[in-house]
């Protein structure tokens, strides 16, 4: 029996399956071979929890570096990449590196490395638009190579993240949703009692998590600086919703708090590349799993 992987075109496949069946099988644009198994695509949670198994580790790097020299800012990030690319799980894209070098110098370059490491990668695009706008922008992201691209749902529904979800599961790519943010002024809104049709009121961060389990988002974000909401959310959520946690480090999260209280990954960005050692920066994050 032969079995062919297709990794670069976009179209039909053939793939040969025993003596006399051809087997037919829709392949769109894969940048890299390591998304391909079997001529499948393999979901982005299946990539990350792969590389967190392999690494040792529940940190994803937030490659958020800044500077007005673009080749300069190029170098530097995929240094920092290829330094700590054992010892990450993930690699989570920003505006900056965006606005800076442009989606399809990130795409060719970022993405790709990561992809020749065995890493997903997720856009920091917090969608939050109306649904063709949205939907333009899920699809450009996906077909650029990224695996999961996070999402507000504060748009809604219909003509909101519909599009966004659609883009997603016709691509087998995931949608991460803003549930509480990690900054000190995410309390205003995320914490706000939203009167319910019982007349009872709802913290809106619990309304945002029961729509992520009832959209089938591949994930939440919960703000590590924020235990109790982590905690909260993982009760409401059950065991499997992935929850990732930015704000350790730089905006006073603990690692080890966040995991504790539930959080699934953490997302690090300065307290790693503005290390003078990213790779020991980033195994001190792996401290908290290993005890
Ligand atoms: P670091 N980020 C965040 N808090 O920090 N996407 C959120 O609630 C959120 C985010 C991003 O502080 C932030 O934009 F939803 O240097 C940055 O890219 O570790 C990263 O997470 C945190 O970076």
């Amino acid at each position: 029996m032969s079995v062919g992987a297709d990794v670069s075109v976009r179209g039909w496949g053939a793939y040969f399956c025993g003596a006399n069946m051809l087997l037919m099988v829709r392949v769109t644009f894969f940048p890299s071979h390591a998304e391909v198994r079997w001529g499948f695509r393999v979901s982005f949670e299946d990539r990350i929890l792969r590389a967190a198994d392999k690494n040792g580790t529940r940190t994803i790097l937030a490659l958020d570096l800044e500077d007005a020299n673009a080749s300069r800012l190029l170098k530097r990030s995929r240094e920092v990449l290829q330094s700590v690319q054992g010892l990450i799980c993930g690699v989570k894209i920003n505006r900056q590196l965006v606005m800076a070098l442009g989606l399809r110098a990130v795409a060719d370059s970022i993405v790709k490395l990561a992809n020749d490491f065995s890493l997903p990668t997720i856009m920091d695009a917090k969608l939050n638009d109306v649904g063709h706008t949205n939907g333009f922008m899920a699809r450009t992201y996906f077909d650029m190579g990224f695996d999961a691209v996070i999402a507000s749902p504060i748009a809604g529904w219909e003509n909101g993240l519909d599009t966004v979800f659609e883009a997603a599961n016709s691509r087998k790519r995931s949608v991460i949703l803003l549930t509480y943010m990690s900054n000190p002024g995410a309390e205003t809104f995320y914490s706000l009692m939203a009167q319910q049709p019982d007349g009872h009121g709802k913290p809106v961060f619990e309304i945002l998590t029961d729509l992520a389990v009832e959209w089938k988002a591949q994930g939440v974000i919960v703000g590590a600086t924020q235990p109790r909401v982590i905690s909260r959310v993982r009760q409401l959520a059950g065991p499997n919703l992935p929850i990732y946690s930015p704000g350790v480090g730089a905006q006073g999260g603990d690692p080890k708090a966040a995991l504790e209280a539930g959080s699934t990954y953490l997302i690090v960005g300065r307290s790693i590349y503005n290390s003078s050692d990213p790779a020991k920066a980033a195994m001190e994050f792996r401290r908290p799993i290993a005890t």
